[in-house]
């Protein structure tokens, strides 16, 4: 990683820096990149379309209130690997740098661009965090369909939207120590591709209580002699029928998946974000910071 300080609004060096550091031989299957992608997820989620509270201002999850949500075990790895980002270019609000970190794992992980804009301001302190009780707002995976639609409707996505989204489980897996889940989705979880979507619509996935209590769907793969998975609500996608219309045509044409996932996932980063013309944020009375300098 570079060590020169940038100016202000220099996002291309921020950029170059975040691809520095995901390369990690020791963490995981060798990349920082999924942790990063779930913590740009997970700051802009909790985003409610009927109260206009949550999404990804803020950087509330270094508040206890949100980042102590059981739905973000784990999310404390993405920070640390940012913290270097973040001395180095400390100009860059973490809400700026958890969501472009997010795009720019998609893009070096062999995804499609990302298009992503800055400008976000990080709160001061928790006030509207607790006020608006920014927690608990995030899927769970023990749950099916009906649960991923009223989570993501809230965000103001529809079915569809929500199909292509969930293509970013290629990337990754799940740890027992985070959610009590365990595994990863496919064989090459650093490679972003439509791999989820082929192997949900033809591997045969048989249920699997873990010793903790928790149920999954596994697939031994004796190729590569690996356990994969999928969560409940992953398999939600394929049970529903009007779902399961959109995991089909996304394993088929990758091309199309990409498309439709970066626009949807580049939505996702904006949630509770308003700009004018320019492209500056003008619903700064939702937000208690500015830049930090
Ligand atoms: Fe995930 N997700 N996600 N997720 N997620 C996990 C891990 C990742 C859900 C649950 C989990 C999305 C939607 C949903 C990533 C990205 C995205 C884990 C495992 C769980 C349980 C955490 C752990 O144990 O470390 C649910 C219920 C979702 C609703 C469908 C998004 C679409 C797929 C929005 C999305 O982008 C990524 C990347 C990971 C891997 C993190 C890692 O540390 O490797």
């Amino acid at each position: 990683m570079s060590t020169s300080k940038s100016q202000k609004g220099d996002f291309d060096a921020v950029r170059a820096d975040i691809k520095a550091l995901l390369k990690q031989p020791e963490y995981d299957d060798g990349s920082a990149g999924p942790v990063l992608v779930r913590l740009a997820w997970h700051s802009s989620g909790t985003y409610d379309i009927n109260t206009d509270t949550g999404g990804s201002n803020g950087a509330g999850m270094r508040y206890e209130y949100e980042g102590g949500d059981p739905a973000n075990a784990g999310l404390q790895h993405a920070r640390v690997f940012l913290e270097p980002v973040k001395a180095v270019h400390p100009w860059i609000t973490y809400s700026d740098l958890w969501t472009l970190a997010g795009a720019v794992a998609i893009e070096e992980a062999g995804g499609p661009k990302i298009k992503w804009q800055g400008g976000r301001t990080d709160y001061v302190d928790d006030t509207k965090i607790l006020k608006h009780k920014i927690a608990g707002r995030l899927p769970d995976a023990t749950q099916g369909a009906d649960h991923l639609r009223k989570v993501f409707y809230r965000m103001g996505f529809n079915d569809q939207e929500i199909v292509a989204l969930s293509g970013a489980h290629t990337l990754g897996r799940c740890h027992a120590d985070r959610s009590g889940f365990e595994g990863p989705w496919v064989n090459n979880p650093t490679r972003f591709s439509n791999q989820y979507f082929k192997l949900l619509s033809t591997l045969e996935w048989k249920p699997k209580t873990l010793p903790s209590g928790v149920k999954q769907f596994v697939y031994y793969d004796e190729d590569t002699e690996t356990e994969l998975m999928m969560l409940p609500t992953d398999m939600s996608l394929l049970a529903d029928p009007k779902f399961a219309v959109w995991v089909r045509k996304y394993g088929a044409d990758k091309e199309l998946f990409f498309e439709h996932f970066a626009d949807v996932f580049s939505r996702l980063m904006e949630l509770g974000i308003q700009r004018d013309a320019n492209g500056n944020i003008t619903n700064t009375d939702n937000q208690l910071g500015g830049y930090i300098s």
